[in-house]
């Protein structure tokens, strides 16, 4: 990677490029794990984690919230002629954080990017215009598109929902910022496309014609699909589960939902889960639970690293500071042989009252930091063979004897009753599961990184 940017203008002064100073060092505009280049498991950590910053928080989210007004002062927009301006001049603000602080990739909605026009057409200008722009930045510093994807839930007209809408006059605009979203994408290199369904939901069944709603969410990613591919895009669509909020119910529910949903609607070859570990809390499971489940499925694809807080049960977008969660995140990436076209994208927002210039860094620090531990950890899990040997052994009975016949799928119930029957209970199933003693072994991983 190139050193950093810095445009017209430095927006970030007395900052520079984030370096490591290891585990010791107490500046807090440091890397204390994350190194780069430092080789885990015979890859760098940089190429296991793929990092992204997230345009929409960390360069639009000014802290505004249902109770007060925004307390974060943009230095771009503070002198900006209109809109367009004030997009140019953010976008060299993105660029030399992005480069200051290392990462190798951003992910950005449309409407993070570039202002919404007079007409559809002029949005799509605006949005080609900072395409362009973003390209070159893109050329200069190294720095990749992870995914684009489009805003179709803050505006007014999206109130009642985007390719769910009862009418189809806004399915169409939805479709005008789809279209150019994936032109963008596509010019951009994106390794990826994402739907996150922000209203594609419901707040009443009363008013609400499920079924229809469903089929027409399908059939607009089936179009947004073939629209795609058609402009030889390459790259993998990403469905981003989340149960609700800010619908009552988000028919993208949780992983298993979408998975079911995708094979109905023929859609399982070309999408792929983008996980965020908040939406895992809001459905009732946790960051490992999904991403376990869409491992096992072959669906995995993409991570939001956030996490939400434990007594709330909103999505709070904080940055990622467990090492347990990142560790056992980790796990299932490396099980599964890691980042394909996906990275650790950071949906996450600094507080409503983290107000000085250097806290979107420490805050990127901590969450770069945080899963710099849990990859390191997770390779231990995986080269110590405990916990992986134990969970083989849990199962070995299905690899020999009757219990390969089972498995290969040549057992009737008769059969199978047969074996039970003859033989007998005895003390078979009363075996310790040993959660404890994995649980204890886990934690001596994460204190002997
Ligand atoms: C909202 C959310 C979105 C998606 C992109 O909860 O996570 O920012 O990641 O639309
Ligand atoms: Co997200």
């Amino acid at each position: 990677m190139a050193n950093c940017y810095v445009g017209a203008k430095e927006y970030f002064p007395g900052i520079q490029k984030i370096k490591y100073e290891g585990p010791k060092s107490k500046n807090p505009l440091a890397f204390k794990y994350y190194d780069a280049d430092k080789v885990i498991g015979g890859k760098k950590m940089k190429d296991h984690l793929r990092f992204a910053i997230a345009y929409w928080h960390s360069f639009c989210a000014d802290g505004a919230d249902p109770f007060g007004s925004g307390t974060h002062i943009f230095p771009w927009n503070v002198d900006a002629k209109n809109p367009m301006d004030a997009a140019e001049k953010k976008m060299d603000a993105a660029f030399e954080f992005i480069t200051k602080i290392g990462a190798e990739y951003y992910a950005f909605h449309d409407r993070d990017m570039a202002p919404e026009g007079a007409t559809p057409a002029e949005s799509e200008k605006n949005l080609m215009t900072l395409t362009a722009k973003a390209k070159n930045l893109q050329a200069q510093t190294g720095v990749k598109l992870l995914w684009g994807t489009a805003n179709v839930f803050s505006s007014p007209r999206f109130m009642n929902g985007a390719a769910t809408n009862p009418e189809f006059g806004v399915v169409a605009l939805a479709a005008t910022q789809v279209k150019a979203a994936i032109d963008a994408t596509i010019e951009l290199g994106g390794a990826g496309y994402t739907f996150w369904g922000g209203r594609e939901g419901y707040m009443s069944l009363l008013n609400t014609d499920l079924k229809r709603e469903k089929d027409n969410l399908a059939r607009f990613l089936t179009m947004a699909r073939d629209y795609a591919r058609k402009q030889g895009f390459k790259g993998v669509f990403y469905i981003e589960p989340k149960p609700m909020e800010p619908t009552k119910h988000q028919y993208d529910f949780d992983t298993e939902t979408v998975i079911g949903f995708l094979r109905n609607y023929g859609l399982d070859k070309d999408f792929r889960m983008n996980i965020e570990a908040n939406h895992a809390e809001l459905a009732g499971h946790d960051f490992f639970h999904e991403l376990e489940t869409a491992a096992a499925a072959g669906f995995f694809g993409s991570v939001d690293a956030n996490r939400g807080d434990f007594i709330n049960g909103w999505d709070t977008d904080q940055f990622p500071m467990s090492y347990y969660e990142t560790a056992l995140a980790m796990y299932t990436i490396l099980k599964i042989g890691g980042f394909t076209t996906g990275g650790l994208n950071f949906d996450s927002k600094i507080r409503r009252n983290s107000i000085d210039p250097a806290d979107l860094f420490i805050a990127h620090v901590g969450g770069m930091d945080t899963f710099a531990v849990g990859l390191q950890v997770a390779q231990r899990i995986i080269d110590d063979k405990v916990i992986p040997d134990f969970v083989k052994d849990r199962y070995a009975s299905f690899d020999s004897g009757d219990g390969v016949k089972f498995t290969k799928g040549e057992l009737t119930l008769e059969q199978l009753s047969k074996i039970g029957t003859d033989a007998g209970y005895g003390k078979t199933g009363i075996t310790s599961g040993k959660q404890e003693y994995l649980e204890n072994v886990l934690n001596s991983y994460l204190l002997g990184l």
